[in-house]
């Protein structure tokens, strides 16, 4: 298949020898790389304003968990040869999604412009978005069976995005054939079998995962499939953190819980929405792509009601291509207990919390010291202003952007969950098991954006990494006006240093997207076991990724040939 990306790599490919655009004159590279930055050709933002719409009219929409079905309902079974490790960790859950496309209610005063009268135009998982959220447990071993039910492509409604999808579950310990991996796509009319054995990384609790989330990871195709409506969460649940605040087994943390009553799940997309209320999308701005409402849950600017107690909020941005910086309106403290899903060893207390793209962080908001009948809202103090990355400036007072409004009822039990002072440690930094330091440069080349100065190609293998190793890596911006949210598949980090010093703070835990500021770099360490076979590293500003902003790494065998393929791929 011909993608958007042979094209425009071609036309760069030509550009290189022939830039034909400034009249075949044989300008340095280096000239054609400023003529192509901010500060150079590029002009601001022109997309016109989103219709207006009341926030805070809403309700918040909270995904219910998904449903399993039986595994005899699953004509043809699951192929075991497909999957790696299948027959040790056997599947004892299994899920159907279909994806559809649909309409969506992202608010009455949108839906109301549409023809149709009841929603935007959306991509949907089982009618809905986000879809269901999976909630599991480490030790049960589930498949998720996905049937892409979307049109052919040239009977879409949607004026964006492709109708080939691969579903990444951010950033679950699963073989790469279960990934979601970009060039693992499948189209109208066809269904892929996700394997998650819900293991520890080498069988270590201190690995476990809490907070996740699953999207679209189409090759090209991420930014506008996900912007379409292909997001959703997932948690995972264990001894530990348990999901029940009153759990009696002592080793429990007793977090607020339950899921979708204290335990709830906000991800965030800012989506721009044209004149019939369906969302629309510059195609031909490599930049980045900002949206000018806030959807919570794919609803815009909602409210929820809550109880004067402790709640716990797993944030994830869920891009395309905007940061936040999120506060409570009156600054009011919030206590992070996870980074990017994975519990900290020690609260934090903060009166706001930075997110890139795909960075997820756990917070909990202790709404006691409110009255009922009082309401707080929450908001983005974040200004951007192309999809590039942010300005560096807050926004303040009557600027800042309206995210969420909680609004304060009666308390219906008393509140039994705990902020703990230790919550999970930190899995140990081991450097003599250390075997290579790998440097990854974040960039920029006519146009398109480049890491170590290529333009993703899904058959060149960037790194080859014996399984059962420990390597130090090195993610670099190069660039000086934007960002770059690092992500890798598979394995979390730890920071060694950012920008050459220790990390403090949220920063003290296991990550898998390191959001870099211009110029930024941050030195990581890094385990591969479990599982071989290939996996991506890419900026997950979706529209960089999309315009080429991705590698390829292989996890292969600690002793033998260098191949990390194998049966279980096509
Ligand atoms: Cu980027």
């Amino acid at each position: 298949m011909a993608t958007r990306r042979d094209v425009l790599k071609a036309g760069a490919m030509a550009a290189a020898s022939t830039p034909a655009i400034f009249g075949g004159l044989a300008l340095p590279r280096a000239a054609h790389a400023q003529l192509c930055r901010l500060e150079g050709i590029r002009s601001p933002l022109t997309e016109p304003d989103s219709p207006p719409v009341t926030p805070y009219t809403t309700p918040l929409y909270i995904p219910p968990p998904m449903r399993p079905v039986s595994a005899a309902s699953l004509t043809p079974a699951p192929n075991p040869n497909r999957h790696q490790r299948f027959d040790e960790f056997r599947p004892v859950k299994h899920y159907v999604q279909r994806i559809t496309e649909g309409l969506w209610n992202y608010h009455p005063q949108l839906s109301a412009l549409n023809p149709t009268g009841f929603g935007s135009l959306a991509w949907l998982w089982n009618g809905a978005s986000p879809g269901e959220t999976l909630i599991a447990r480490y030790g049960e071993p589930l498949l998720i069976r996905r049937y892409n039910d979307l049109p052919p492509t040239e009977r879409t409604q949607m004026p964006i995005g492709l109708p080939y999808i691969s579903t990444h579950l951010h950033n679950s310990h699963s073989a790469s054939e279960s990934d979601g991996n970009p060039m693992d796509f499948f189209g109208p009319g066809e269904f892929w079998d996700y394997h998650h054995p819900m293991m520890y990384a080498r069988n270590d609790p201190r690995e476990a995962l809490a907070s996740l989330w699953y999207h679209d990871h189409m090759a090209d195709f991420t930014a506008t499939n996900v912007y379409a409506g292909l997001s959703g969460m997932a948690i995972f649940y264990d001894e530990l953190d348990s999901g029940n605040e009153n759990d009696r087994n002592p080793h429990a943390l007793r977090l607020p819980g339950t899921y979708g009553k204290y335990d709830i799940y906000l991800i965030l997309h800012d989506v721009r929405f044209d004149q019939f209320g369906n969302p629309t999308y510059n195609l031909f701005d490599t930049d980045g792509h900002l949206g000018d409402h806030i959807t919570v849950n794919r609803k815009v600017t909602p409210y929820l009601e809550v109880e004067p107690r402790k709640y716990r909020f797993r944030i994830v941005d869920g891009g395309p291509s905007r940061l936040y910086e999120l506060a409570l309106a009156d600054n009011s403290e919030m206590f992070v207990i996870a980074g990017d899903g994975n519990l900290l060893e020690e609260p934090v207390g903060v009166t706001s919390i930075v997110l890139g793209p795909a960075n997820r962080q756990d917070v909990i908001i202790d709404f006691s010291r409110y009255r009922v009948g009082d309401s707080i809202n929450m908001v983005n103090l974040m200004e951007q202003t192309n999809g590039q990355g942010p300005t560096g400036r807050r926004l303040e007072g009557p600027n800042r952007m309206p995210v969420m409004q909680f609004r304060i009822k009666p308390l219906e039990r008393p509140d039994n969950s705990r902020i703990p002072d230790f919550l999970r440690a930190l899995p140990p930094i081991n450097l003599d098991e250390v075997v290579a330091e790998r440097e990854w440069i974040f960039d920029h080349d006519m146009g398109l954006w480049t890491i170590n100065h290529h333009f993703f190609d899904p058959t060149r293998v960037d790194a080859s990494i014996r399984q059962g190793t420990a390597e130090i890596w090195t993610f670099r911006n190069a660039g000086s006006s934007w960002a770059h949210p690092v992500h890798v598949h598979f394995e979390e980090f730890q920071v060694l240093e950012w920008n050459g010093r220790p990390p403090t703070g949220v920063l003290r835990s296991r990550k898998d997207v390191a959001t870099l500021g211009p110029n930024d770099s941050a030195r990581v360490f890094y385990r591969f076991d479990d599982f071989l076979g290939r996996y991506p590293i890419h900026c997950h500003n979706n529209v960089h990724e999309d315009n080429a902003m991705m590698g390829r790494w292989d996890i292969v065998p600690k002793h033998g040939g260098d191949h990390g393929g194998g049966k279980w791929h096509r």
